[in-house]
Parts: structure tokens; C-alpha cells; sequence
């Protein structure tokens, strides 16, 4: 189910859990700023999520409330997975759902990089 990205963060999502050790992930990249793994239900043949530490339901949320350090920290996290995960060369695709009509289930920032295979035109 989708859910309102204008409530408060909810500090027992899944991805909150994930990021305290308390449910387990399959870890791709971590440093001071974010967290990377492998998305459980993958789409593609490289699916992995990128989260940032701090306690952001959206990418509004975190644009607005996020500190300088936290967001340059973040982006170059996902552009540092993309390359690692040797993506660069065939390309890739970032995805952050937003909200009810964007379909974001968990409500936590996360930003989906999809690769390994052609991916057709954007979906809308
Ligand atoms: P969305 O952007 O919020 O719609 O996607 C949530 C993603 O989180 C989705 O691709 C799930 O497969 C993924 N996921 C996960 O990797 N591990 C989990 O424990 C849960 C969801 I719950």
C-alpha cells in the first residue's frame, strides 16, 4: 500500500529497522551518510536501494530538512554504487517514489538504481 509522504516519520518502518540492525539486509555499500542493498523483490537484473542515515520520509523531506553534509553525502553515495555496481557504461536508471499517487510503500527516502538490462522507455 502506498503511503502519505507528508506524515511524520514513522521511526518503525522497515528501512528505519533495516538501517538499526534490526532486520537484515543484503549490504552493498554503507559509509557515514547512507546505506545500499540489494532490493528483496528485484526488478532488474541490478536492483539496488540507497537510503540515506538520517530519518527522512521523501526526497521533499529531504531537500528541505536534510543538512548540507547529509545530501552531499547521499547523492555521491548513489553515484558511487551506480559505478561500482559497473553500471556506468550501460546505463542505469534512479527512481524515488514519492507519495500516494507515486507509489511509495516504504516511508523512508530511498532512491532505486535499476540496471543490468535494457529498460525501455520511462514508465508512467
Ligand atoms: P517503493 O519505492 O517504496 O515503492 O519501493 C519499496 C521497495 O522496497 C520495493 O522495491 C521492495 O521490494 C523493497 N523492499 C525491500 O527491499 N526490503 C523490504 O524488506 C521491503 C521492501 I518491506
Amino acid at each position: 500500500m502506498p503511503v502519505d509522504a507528508t506524515k511524520p516519520y514513522d521511526p518503525d518502518n522497515i528501512f528505519a529497522r533495516i538501517l538499526r540492525g534490526e532486520i537484515p539486509c543484503r549490504k552493498v555499500y554503507e559509509d557515514q551518510h547512507a546505506l545500499a542493498f540489494h532490493d528483496i523483490n528485484p526488478q532488474a537484473p541490478e536492483h539496488i536501494l540507497v537510503i540515506p542515515k538520517g530519518a527522512y520520509v521523501s526526497w521533499d523531506d529531504f531537500s528541505a530538512n536534510g543538512s548540507e553534509a547529509e545530501i552531499a553525502g547521499f547523492v555521491r553515495a548513489v553515484g558511487h554504487v551506480a559505478r561500482e555496481a559497473g553500471l556506468l557504461g550501460s546505463g542505469y536508471r534512479l527512481l524515488a517514489n514519492t507519495g500516494l499517487d507515486g507509489h511509495q510503500e516504504v516511508p523512508h527516502l530511498h532512491v532505486h538504481i535499476f540496471g543490468g538490462r535494457p529498460l525501455g522507455p520511462m514508465l508512467a
